[in-house]
C-alpha cells in the first residue's frame, strides 16, 4: 500500500487531554489513518538563534494510537523565515489577495525571495524521507512553490495540492506583482483542488488568460508540458463526532446567563480575521436593536472570537477596531439585568464550543470571503434535530453552496442582515427542522471521509484511452 505524505505549513497534532481536533487536522488524520505516512511541515516554534532554514532535518516523532504508522516530521523556522514567509508573503500578501484584500496586501520582494527559500528548504529537509510510490497531498497556499521546489530536486511521485481558502478572480490575482512566475510554479503538481467550483473556475480562467495552461478536457490542463487535474473537493466536518461532543458537552456555557432569563442566543464563532466579517456584523446587530426594540433583553450575542496572526499588523488594527465597536454596541444598550453582546477574545475547548453551538438559537456566520468555513458546518451538525436553531450564512462562504437551506444573506448589507437574524429568531419549529435536515442530509452526504476520499482517488494517475501529445 502507498504511504501519504501529507505536508502543511503547521503540524498540529492533538495532544493527550487536550482540545479535540478542528476540521482540518482530523481530515488530515482520518487520510493518514487509513495507509500511513508522514505530516511534515513547521513545529510552530520560531528559533530566534537559527540561522534562515538550510539543511534543516526534520524531528521525526512516532504519533502513538492511531492504527497506522504515522510519523510527524517536522522543522523549526528561523525569526527571519518565520517573518519574510508566513507572515510577510503568505499572509501579509497571499491570504488578503485570495480574499479580494488587496488593498490590505503589503507586499515586499524581501519577503516573497523568503518564501521562495522556505519552500526550497522544506523540499530540500523532506526530500531524504520519500520513498517510491508515496503520494503527496500539500495543502495551502503558504506552499503554492512546493512541488516545483521538489520536482527540481528529482522527485517524480503524485503530488496533489488543495487550496483551503478562496482563487480570487484573474484581475485579483494581477494585483500580486509577482503573479505569473507564482502562479507558473502551480505546474509541478498532479491534482490542483478547490473547495467549491467558482474557486476551480477561477484558477483555470486565470491560467488560461495568462496563456500558461490549455484546457485539454474540462478537468484536465496541459501545464508547463505536463498533465495536471483540477478537481472541486468541499472540506467538511466529522458529523458523528460533533453530535456526541455537543450532546455530552458539560460545560453548559450559556446555563447561567441565557437559561434563567429565557433570552435567545445569537452564536459566532470565528478566529479573529477581517476576512470573517466582524465589524460588519457588529453593524447589522446593532441595527436590529435599533430598529427593533422588541428584540431588546429577550436576545444576547455572543462572539468568541480567539486571536490570530497577531504579528501582522493588520490583524492588530481590526481587534482595535472591534473592541471600539463592541464597546459603543454595549454601552449604547446595555441595562443593568442585560449585556446585549458578549465579546470573548479567546478561544474555548472544542467541545465546550460544540455544546455552546447547540445551546445557541442563531449561528451568524458573516464572512465577507472564506473557502469554506467549518464554524457553519459544524454549528449545523451539533444541532438537536428535534429542536434545532438556525444558521444565518454569508453568500461568499464557500460552505453557502452546499447549504442553501440556512438564511443567507449578503454581510455587506447590515440592514438585510439584522432582517435575516429576526426572521432567524422568529423562526416556527417545523421550519427550522425542515432546513435543519435538508442541510445534515447534505453533510452526511459530503462528509469529511469523502473529502479525503475523493481528493486521493483524482491523485492516482489519469487513466487515458489513447496516449496525449501535452502541449509545452
Ligand atoms: C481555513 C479557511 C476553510 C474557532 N474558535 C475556536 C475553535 N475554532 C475552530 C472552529 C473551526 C476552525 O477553528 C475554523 O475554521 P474555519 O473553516 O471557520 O476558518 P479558517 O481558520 O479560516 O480555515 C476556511 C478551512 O481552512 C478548512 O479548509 O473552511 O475557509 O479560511 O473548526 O471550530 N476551536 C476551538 N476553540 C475555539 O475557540 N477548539
Amino acid at each position: 500500500m502507498k504511504r501519504l505524505i501529507i505536508v502543511s505549513n503547521r503540524v498540529a497534532p492533538p495532544q493527550p487531554g487536550r482540545a479535540a481536533p478542528g476540521g482540518l487536522v482530523s481530515g488530515v488524520l482520518d487520510a493518514l489513518r487509513n495507509v500511513g505516512g508522514i505530516w511534515f511541515g513547521w513545529n510552530g516554534e520560531v528559533d530566534d538563534a537559527a540561522a534562515p532554514l538550510g539543511q534543516a532535518s526534520p524531528q521525526l516523532h512516532p504519533l502513538a494510537g492511531q492504527g497506522a504508522d504515522i510519523t510527524l516530521a517536522t522543522v523549526p523556522l528561523s525569526r527571519q523565515d518565520y517573518e519574510d514567509y508566513y507572515c510577510g508573503f503568505a499572509n501579509g500578501v497571499l491570504w488578503p489577495s485570495f480574499h479580494y484584500r488587496s488593498d490590505l496586501a503589503r507586499y515586499d520582494p524581501c519577503a516573497y525571495a523568503g518564501y521562495l527559500r522556505v519552500n526550497r528548504a522544506l523540499a530540500r529537509a523532506l526530500r531524504p524521507l520519500l520513498r517510491d510510490g508515496d503520494v503527496l497531498w500539500v495543502h495551502d497556499y503558504h506552499l503554492i512553490p512546493f512541488a516545483q521546489a521538489c520536482r527540481e530536486l528529482g522527485v517524480t511521485n503524485r503530488i496533489g495540492f488543495f487550496l483551503h481558502i478562496p482563487f480570487p478572480a484573474a484581475q485579483v490575482v494581477e494585483t500580486i506583482p509577482p503573479h505569473r512566475e507564482l502562479l507558473r510554479m502551480l505546474r509541478g503538481y498532479d491534482l490542483l483542488g478547490f473547495q467549491t467550483e467558482r474557486d476551480r473556475l477561477a484558477c483555470i480562467d486565470y491560467l488560461y488568460q495568462q496563456r500558461e495552461a490549455q484546457p485539454l478536457s474540462p478537468y484536465l490542463l496541459a501545464f508547463g508540458g505536463r498533465l495536471v487535474r483540477t478537481g472541486v473537493y468541499p472540506i467538511s466536518v466529522d458529523v458523528a463526532q460533533i453530535q456526541a461532543m455537543a450532546q455530552q458537552s458539560r460545560h453548559h456555557l450559556l446555563d447561567a446567563a441565557a437559561r434563567a432569563s429565557g433570552r435567545q442566543a445569537i452564536l459566532s464563532v470565528d478566529r479573529l480575521d477581517y476576512s470573517k466579517g466582524l465589524p460588519e456584523r457588529f453593524r447589522a446587530y446593532e441595527h436590529l436593536l435599533e430598529q427593533r426594540p422588541d428584540y431588546r433583553r429577550k436576545v444576547q450575542f455572543i462572539q468568541i472570537a480567539p486571536p490570530s496572526r497577531g504579528d501582522v499588523a493588520t490583524y492588530r488594527r481590526i481587534r482595535e477596531q472591534l473592541d471600539a465597536s463592541a464597546g459603543r454596541i454595549n454601552g449604547r444598550f446595555s441595562e443593568l439585568d442585560w449585556l446585549p453582546l458578549r465579546y470573548l477574545t479567546k478561544g474555548y475547548e472544542r467541545s465546550a464550543l460544540m455544546g455552546l453551538y447547540r445551546q445557541a438559537r442563531v449561528g451568524l456566520v458573516t464572512p465577507l470571503r472564506d473557502g469554506m468555513n467549518l464554524v457553519a458546518k459544524e454549528y449545523v451538525a451539533a444541532q438537536n434535530p428535534d429542536d434545532p436553531g438556525v444558521l444565518v450564512l454569508s453568500q461568499f462562504a464557500g460552505a453557502a453552496v452546499e447549504l442553501e437551506a440556512a438564511l443567507l444573506v449578503n454581510p455587506y448589507d447590515h440592514a438585510a442582515t439584522a432582517a435575516a437574524l429576526a426572521r432567524a429568531l422568529d423562526m416556527p419549529l417545523a421550519q427550522r427542522r425542515e432546513r435543519h435536515q435538508h442541510m445534515l442530509q447534505v453533510l452526511q452526504h459530503n462528509s469529511q471521509t469523502q473529502w479525503c476520499r475523493h481528493f486521493l482517488r483524482d491523485l492516482a494517475p489519469v487513466q487515458l484511452r489513447q496516449p496525449l501529445v501535452i502541449p509545452a
